[in-house]
């Protein structure tokens, strides 16, 4: 079927498009202090005030200084997804106080993945890790984090009914972007030599599903379903599908902005994924396009730490004519997953699914 024709159906991508208003913007954000308060002076561990005192500098530098899309995510599903009359104050703040959980996972995440992938900067200031005098102890630091997500479920859902299943749901999704987190290392230039043969589509695909996928979309969303109480399985399975697809949209997204995205607004430096090796789209793409001679370049340069060798990629994927082939993807992956929210049972709010791809489509950060 001609794309064209249902494309005329599709209303347009609005662009700067917020998930929540400014105001909601501003509460999510006046709540974090009580998260810091929570895990380090509850009255807890006051024997060790120096563990507390560092903890309130390893939260404050790595949780909020980010888009925070996923915790908002949360926010604005749950409004979407509850009955008027359980908006309550206090249903609203228990929304805002799960985003945080999901940001919290979000900054110890990145802090673990910044080590592995031997990053530079993260939202503009140097990764954690490069700090004086954290290095690989930021890996405890990321561990406290992590832990930190379960001593805030437990302090403000335990009594609820849905707070089994937003515990299991984080182990679950935590375990599924390690075992993403997995693969794309093994796919990288850890795993040496590097194989560009075990950089496929299909290869890809899986990485990013895993890695990125569930915790970024899936999440925020069954999150707030399950604060609803919406339990159908076939609603959930529905959301799943859509939500999959758009962290797959996301992370093709990603892996663009890496090489060429404006590393001011990235907050991230540019190539990383040349010099790490990595299972990228772009890279994927490149070797499905190539002459034997360009993947010889490839095989040649992606993945060395010279800068002339990633030069050399660089200029392949501009000979190769990326820019556009990604410009061309974005839109009409957009129109397709656009189209596949159309599709999806009227139980679901459209409007959040369309709002999140108003908020990412043509992304710059
Ligand atoms: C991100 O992959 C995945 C996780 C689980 C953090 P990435 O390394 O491409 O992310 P970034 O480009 O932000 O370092
Ligand atoms: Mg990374
Ligand atoms: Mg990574
Ligand atoms: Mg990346």
């Amino acid at each position: 079927m001609a794309l064209s024709t249902l494309q005329t159906k599709i209303a347009p991508a609005e662009k700067g498009v917020s998930l929540v208003s400014k105001d909601e913007s501003r509460e999510f954000m006046a709540i974090f202090p009580d998260i810091v308060r929570d895990l380090t002076d509850a009255g807890r561990h006051t024997d060790i005030p120096e563990v507390n005192k560092w903890y309130t500098k390893v939260l404050q530098y790595n949780v909020p200084n980010g888009k925070k899309n996923r915790g908002l995510a949360v926010v604005a599903a749950y409004k979407m997804l509850e009955e008027p009359e359980n908006l309550t104050p206090e249903n609203v703040r228990l929304a805002n106080i799960l985003g945080w959980c999901v940001e919290i996972l979000q900054a110890y995440l990145l802090m673990i993945d910044d080590v592995m992938d031997g990053s530079k900067m993260r939202r503009g200031a140097p990764c954690w890790y490069r700090n004086a005098g954290v290095g690989l102890n930021g890996i405890n630091d990321a561990l406290m984090l992590n832990e930190g997500i379960y001593v805030i479920l437990r302090k403000h859902f335990a009594h609820l009914p849905y707070y089994r299943d937003c515990v299991e749901l984080f182990h679950e999704v935590s375990m599924k972007t390690m075992m993403g987190q997995s693969l794309d290392m093994m796919t990288s230039n850890t795993s040496s030599p590097l194989n560009l043969d075990s950089f496929t589509m299909k290869r890809y695909n899986s990485i990013v599903k895993y890695k990125t996928a569930y915790y970024s979309f899936q999440l925020p969303v069954t999150l707030a379903m399950h604060m609803a109480g919406k339990n159908d399985p076939e609603i959930h399975r529905q959301a799943k599908t859509i939500l999959l697809e758009m962290g797959h949209f996301f992370q093709v997204q990603d892996d663009f902005l890496d090489c060429y995205g404006d590393q001011n607004v990235i907050g991230k430096t540019n190539a990383n994924d040349i010099y790490e090796g990595k299972c990228s789209w772009l890279v994927v793409v490149a070797l499905q396009r190539a002459t034997p001679e360009q993947r010889k370049i490839l095989d040649e340069n992606y993945g060395r730490p010279e800068p002339e060798a990633a030069q050399a990629v660089l200029k392949l994927f501009d000979q190769l004519g990326l820019p556009t082939t990604y410009a061309i993807y974005e839109e009409e992956t957009n129109n397709l997953i656009r189209t596949h929210i159309q599709q999806i049972s009227k139980g679901l709010p459209h409007n959040l699914f369309f709002k999140f791809m108003d908020k990412i489509y043509k992304r710059e950060s």
